[in-house]
């Protein structure tokens, strides 16, 4: 398969890279670190990586191209770190010539014309290191690329720390860290934080919530982001501030969205403005299907949802209290 996607990219002149809608570490890693060595492998051919906006600690990684419709026409699309097609950012994707996916999610589905997915990797970045690595000497490496991927390995591992990791992710990340990466840095843009969002933090330890049978959660509602003067995606990020509490293996962010109600809004549509975006994350308990049952998805303990009212909230706490108890009576040693 590497050899085919290989193939494919020296047949096109462009290649537009996409990722995830509200991008993480691994996402951007993937993109960056591929257009970094396509770019310097392949320099006469156009290179991009589109997308919404980076959140600041990203935005070291590199820059979002901004292209015109018509770029699609003749180009190769890959697509990475990236399960269902709806979470795709920018959706001119399916207007490319050829589009390859490349991920790593499980229940991941097939889209475009050739996929690559291993839902056994931890990380997204680590396969695009297993393909470097394939291609030998028909890529040219180089330390931007390296330190992207790198960035990528140590945030989806939960710095090499969750369960999935392998000694091929291990080796892999030596790889990389072999091209000179300066990891002091690289830690430092992962936990220095400003002071409104450590004031948040110390919020959340003081507010959170629980259930009957132990889910931990917080709501950040759109009073809250405004009182601590955080962006909507600080506020997220600080799901696991709740992640280590004895006897709630499931913990949960639900964020205000805040968005503006759109003019003549139709019977059944949903209101933008009652969006609450959820986070919800476990040791242990398998959370993705509830997930899916609200407008998400995602790993079998780290998954996305989207609702849309208190009482969409309160079913969904429901069901993880009662998948929780469920745990527990199976696993009684579970911390
Ligand atoms: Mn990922």
């Amino acid at each position: 398969m590497f050899v085919e996607i290989l193939n494919k990219i020296k047949e096109y002149n462009r290649i537009i890279i996409h990722r995830h809608i509200r991008p993480d570490g691994d996402c951007m890693g993937s993109q960056m670190g591929l257009k970094y060595l396509l770019k310097n492998t392949f320099p006469e051919k156009e290179i991009y990586a589109v997308g919404d906006e980076l959140p600041e600690y990203l935005s070291e990684l590199g820059e979002v191209d901004n292209i015109p419709d018509d770029y699609y026409n003749d180009a190769l699309v890959i697509v990475v770190d990236t399960s269902v097609d709806k979470r795709i950012c920018d959706d001119r994707w399916m207007t490319g010539k050829c589009i390859i996916k490349i991920d790593h999610h499980d229940d991941s589905p097939e889209f475009g014309n050739m996929s690559y997915v291993d839902e056994k990797s931890p990380a997204c970045s680590s396969i695009i290191v297993r393909m470097i690595k394939a291609w030998g000497t028909e890529v040219k490496m180089c330390k931007k690329a390296a330190y992207a991927l790198y960035f990528g390995i140590v945030t989806d591992t939960g710095r090499f720390r969750y369960r999935g990791l392998t000694s091929e992710v291990l080796n892999n990340a030596g790889y990389l860290l072999d091209l000179g990466i300066d990891v002091d840095s690289l830690y430092n843009k992962l936990y220095i934080d400003d002071v409104a969002t450590l004031k948040l933090q110390g919020f959340v330890l003081n507010n959170f919530k629980t259930t009957p049978n132990g889910v931990a959660y917080i709501h950040f509602t759109k009073k809250i982001i405004k009182k601590f003067g955080v962006t909507k995606d600080e506020a997220a990020n600080l799901v696991n501030s709740i992640s280590t509490i004895k006897g709630h293996p499931v913990w949960v962010a639900f964020v205000d969205q805040g968005y503006e109600k759109p003019k003549g809004l139709k019977k059944g549509e949903f209101d933008p403005s009652k969006e609450v975006r959820v986070r919800l994350r476990s040791r242990g308990v398998e959370i993705n299907g509830v997930a899916s049952k609200y407008r998400g998805g995602g790993h079998l303990q780290a998954a996305g949802a989207t609702i849309y009212s208190k009482q969409e909230m309160a079913s969904l706490l429901n069901e993880l209290d009662i998948l929780v108890e469920k745990y527990k009576k199976e696993h009684p040693d579970a911390l």
